[in-house]
């Protein structure tokens, strides 16, 4: 193991001497700021295991260097106080990452300490801007308070704020400029997308895939005129795949039971001239992988499937982002939010779209089937984000 310390005026700077001379397999183990404004030093202590390969391009290993070699690379810093500092840091930070995307670790600590320094930004930042700024500090403490994180509230507070001038009257002046700024974030399928004829619904457990199934049958069957059969993977549950059967049979809609790759091919092939096929999957706790495995290899059939992810509106934002990531080895398509009607926070569902970058389909807002769902409205969304409610 070779460890090494690093000293430069950014820690941009600091991280490109760590990556060029102990290579991108370097772990950083500790960074340390001192100082302020013009007089920041940003100390860097990184190792790499002396076994890993030399720096592409970079100089070649003196022979008979030995041990712990200490190295202080030391700069002028050069750097403006107060907000444009940490205005710069987050810059910083956000090139970094962008560099280090092969590195998983390196990209963890990193995405730890954007979200530090963005936290940071909002909060003591906006104190920092000092200036009585009207309605923008009450939009910014209200979308806060409808839960979304204090980093993107004041992403969509900037975003607003540059759209309209800053000059805003009233109060609901800055809601609609915030509320058409999220709105614009939240992506619908497009009307001209081509819908593949086997649709599955994947998801944690009782976030309401089964149901869903059920309600999407009679859209497509009923309001579409489609002609729709009914396939369900769960037989982990007692009764799962009864719960499917029997809105299949209150639809007069065909159902197969096909738990895994050859069975699940083989309902392809009996249902071979319908137009949609509604696969339901079963709920598995986040710890089961094995299972997780065993459902993506029975999904790459030679017909590829359309995938949605359903994610419950009662979840915290933790919960769906740990879901939105762990399910990302399906590549769904879209989202569909679930238990709309039961959710009183609607924040969180800024950060989990924002950050998954995936269209959103449907949201359902009731237990009762069929009618309890709709297709997504980026408008509608976007009020219960930034109002609490459509209105
Ligand atoms: N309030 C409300 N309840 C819902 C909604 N959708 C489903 N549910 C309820 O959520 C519970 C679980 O629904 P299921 O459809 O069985 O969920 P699931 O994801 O299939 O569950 P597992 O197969 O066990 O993983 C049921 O009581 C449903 O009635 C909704 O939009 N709103
Ligand atoms: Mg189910």
């Amino acid at each position: 193991m070779q460890i090494k310390r690093y000293e430069a005026a950014t820690l941009q700077e600091a991280m490109m001497k760590v990556k060029n001379d102990l290579g991108p397999e370097a772990v950083v183990l500790s960074t340390n700021r001192s100082g302020r404004g013009k007089n920041a030093v940003f100390e860097l202590t990184a190792a790499r295991d002396r076994g890993a390969l030399p720096p592409a391009g970079g100089k070649p290993r003196m022979p008979g260097a030995k041990g712990v070699l200490p190295e202080t690379i030391v700069e002028t810093p050069d750097r403006h106080d107060g907000l444009a500092g940490i205005r710069q840091d987050l810059a910083e930070m956000k090139s970094l990452l962008a560099g280090f995307q092969d590195s998983r670790l390196l990209h963890e600590e990193f995405a730890e300490l954007k979200d530090t320094l963005e936290d940071l930004l909002s909060t003591a930042g906006y104190r920092l801007d000092g200036r009585s700024d009207g309605p923008w500090q009450k939009i910014y403490r209200r979308l806060i308070a409808g839960g979304l994180s204090r980093p993107k509230a004041w992403k969509i507070l900037q975003a607003a704020r540059q759209e309209t001038g800053g000059r805003v009257e009233h109060l609901e002046g800055g809601i609609s400029a915030a509320a058409s700024i999220v709105k614009r974030a939240i992506r619908i399928p497009g009307a001209q997308d081509r819908m593949a004829r086997v649709q599955v619904l994947v998801g944690p457990t009782g976030v309401g895939k089964t149901t869903t199934v059920a309600k999407l049958a009679a859209y497509y069957a009923l309001q579409k005129r489609k002609k729709v059969a009914l396939v369900t993977m769960d037989t982990y549950r007692i009764a799962a795949a009864d719960q499917l059967k029997i809105y299949a049979d209150i639809m007069g809609l065909p159902m197969a039971v096909a738990s895994e790759k050859t069975a699940l091919k083989k309902a392809l092939g009996r249902f071979e001239d319908f137009d949609l096929l509604l696969v339901d999957t079963p709920g598995k706790n986040r710890s089961d992988m094995a299972y997780m495995e065993k459902l993506q290899d029975a999904l790459k059939g030679e017909e590829a499937p359309e995938k949605h992810l359903l994610l419950s509106l009662t979840s915290s934002r933790e919960a769906s982002l740990d879901a939105a990531s762990r399910f990302g080895r399906f590549s769904y398509d879209s989202l569909i939010l679930t238990k709309a009607d039961e959710c009183c926070n609607f924040g969180p569902l800024f950060d989990v779209i924002e950050t998954v970058e995936k269209p959103v389909s449907f949201v359902t807002n009731g237990q009762a089937v069929p009618q309890d769902i709709e297709k997504a409205d980026p408008e509608k969304l976007a009020g219960l984000i930034v109002r609490g409610s459509v209105h």
